[in-house]
């Protein structure tokens, strides 16, 4: 308690919200204190559960003035605790979930407006019950929030034909440090008019201001669809065969997901019911899918034929198509559930990294080569986005070694790994961000002017670095 009468932080939030907007319960705090990894383990003051766009203004505004930390959070499934408040007891765990309206749906303009709080899967129906397609996909997708796929520019399974989030926005409505409302929920897709603001605050991980609803892009709904399941021999065939099916289809290639064998034999060893869809063995093996907004479109007789011809020139070794929505989902079963499996069988380490397309096989050798003389304790498990360019290249402790042995040399690993990724032009961060788990690497990597730049506009836009400090950027 202050002396003097003066009141706590904890009570000046509650005078400002009303005590049912503020939680200190214990078991609340527990589950927000921890992100979603169990990499990180803080300890906040308390939630702050505004029910409006004007009570995240009036609570920034205090914060801003009483210099109280705040720490925005949505679904907490990102990778990089990035949504983890630190240990010192002063930081507000901002939740977004009240506001989880949907505003608006315009299917003529295709496009809507939501607030950040909304389940990103609660999304993706209001624009399927209006007939109209949001192509954010991902494994968490019944519980991440748009402010959180937004606030980390969240990539996932459509970025090939969809984009990532960042083209995926139209406007954005962001309550800044000190209390202002940046409303922009515009519907236009041409709008020239100075700075395109809205892309500052996209990626920024709540470093600069909280995004309480968002303007987004819209879609044809899907009608017909194929997918399969293919075999190959190794990465190099995987961006061949990419490039081979998006001319064969008329680059109707929506999706194009890489899994190794090691991955296919997690995932059904660990998850009941996972089954092999194909009976040989082979190394690699990717599931791609064609889509289209035409009713009809014999989209599995173009693939069917892509396939065959693949496979004569030595892209595929073998591949079955889903013959029913039952078997699509069970293929995708098998690939949503790698990073479950990936926990259920111990300790990984994980490297979201991105490379150019056309040197991603090479990488993928070279760092392979690297692990296997080098780090015994570890197996890898390299799976994801090939058609993004974005790999997972992530390692599993070895079972029998003494638990710790592989994250013990978490940061000497990264460090070689990342190395090699710069060396071929890609990114150590592709779709995950940088929250506190990357902060280093980005010090390290960035371009001075870059990073530079980044610090200025956190200071103008955060002058008392009340938002989300320690994350991205160490701001003296
Ligand atoms: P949180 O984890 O709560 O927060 C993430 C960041 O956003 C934090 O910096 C937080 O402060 C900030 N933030 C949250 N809401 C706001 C807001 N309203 N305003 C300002 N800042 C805010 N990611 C991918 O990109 N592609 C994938 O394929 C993918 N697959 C995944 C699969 C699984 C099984 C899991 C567990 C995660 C996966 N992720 C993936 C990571 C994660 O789901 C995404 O990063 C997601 O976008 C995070 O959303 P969230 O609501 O959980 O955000
Ligand atoms: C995915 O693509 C996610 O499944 C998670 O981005 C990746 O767990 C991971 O490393
Ligand atoms: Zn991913």
């Amino acid at each position: 308690m202050m002396q003097g009468g003066a009141q706590t932080p904890l009570q000046h939030l509650t005078t400002l919200l009303g005590a049912d907007c503020i939680v200190t319960e214990p078991t609340a705090l527990e589950a927000v204190n921890i992100d979603q990894l169990r990499t990180y383990r803080g300890r906040a003051l308390c939630i702050a559960l505004p029910r409006s766009t004007a009570d995240v203004s009036r609570l920034l505004k205090l914060c801003n003035a009483l210099r109280i930390p705040v720490v925005p959070q949505g679904g907490n499934t990102g990778y990089c605790g990035a949504a983890t408040p630190d240990a010192s007891g002063t930081q507000v765990v901002l939740s977004l979930r009240r506001l989880n309206a949907i505003r608006s749906v315009d299917p003529a303009n295709y496009s809507m407006v939501v607030e950040a709080g909304c389940i990103l899967a609660d999304v993706q129906r209001a624009a399927a019950t209006a007939e109209r397609f949001f192509p954010l996909s991902l494994g968490a997708e019944g519980s991440c929030q748009i402010g959180g796929n937004l606030s980390t520019n969240a990539g996932g399974v459509n970025v090939l034909r969809y984009g990532m989030m960042r083209e995926l926005t139209l406007g954005l409505e962001v309550v800044l440090a000190d209390g202002r409302v940046l409303s922009s929920l515009t519907a236009l897709r041409k709008d020239n008019t100075g700075y395109d603001l809205r892309q500052l605050f996209i990626g920024a991980e709540g470093t600069l201001g909280v995004i309480t609803a968002a303007s987004l892009k819209l879609f044809p709904a899907p009608r017909a669809s194929a997918t399969a399941f293919v075999a190959i021999p190794d990465p190099e065939r995987a961006v061949q065969l990419l490039s081979h099916l998006r001319e064969a289809s008329g680059d109707q290639v929506s999706s194009f997901e890489l899994i190794p064998a090691v991955a296919l034999e997690l995932v059904t060893r660990h998850i009941p019911g996972a089954r092999r869809p194909l009976d040989a063995d082979s190394p690699w093996y990717v599931l791609c899918e064609l889509t289209s907004p035409r009713v009809g479109e014999p989209l599995e007789h173009r693939l069917e034929d892509a396939l065959a011809e693949a496979m004569e020139r030595g892209l595929a070794t073998d591949a079955v198509l889903a013959q029913s929505e039952r078997d699509r989902r069970e293929f995708w079963q098998l690939r949503e559930n790698i990073p479950h499996s990936q926990r259920l069988e111990g300790m990984s380490l994980k490297h979201d990294v991105s490379i150019p397309i056309d040197r991603l096989p090479r990488f993928v050798a070279r760092a392979s080569a690297w692990l296997e003389t080098h780090v015994a304790e570890g197996f890898l498990v390299c799976y994801g986005h090939v058609g993004d360019g974005n790999l997972h290249f992530n390692l599993n402790e070895r079972r029998g070694v003494p638990p710790g042995t592989l994250a013990a040399r978490r940061e000497e690993i990264r460090r070689i790994i990342h190395n090699l990724v710069q060396d071929e032009g890609g990114s150590f961060s592709a779709e995950h961000g940088i929250g506190q788990s990357k902060l280093a690497e980005l010090q390290h990597y960035a371009d001075p002017v870059e990073l530079n730049l980044m610090r200025t506009l956190k200071r103008t836009l955060d002058p008392n670095g009340i938002l989300n400090p320690g994350k991205v950027l160490n701001v003296a």
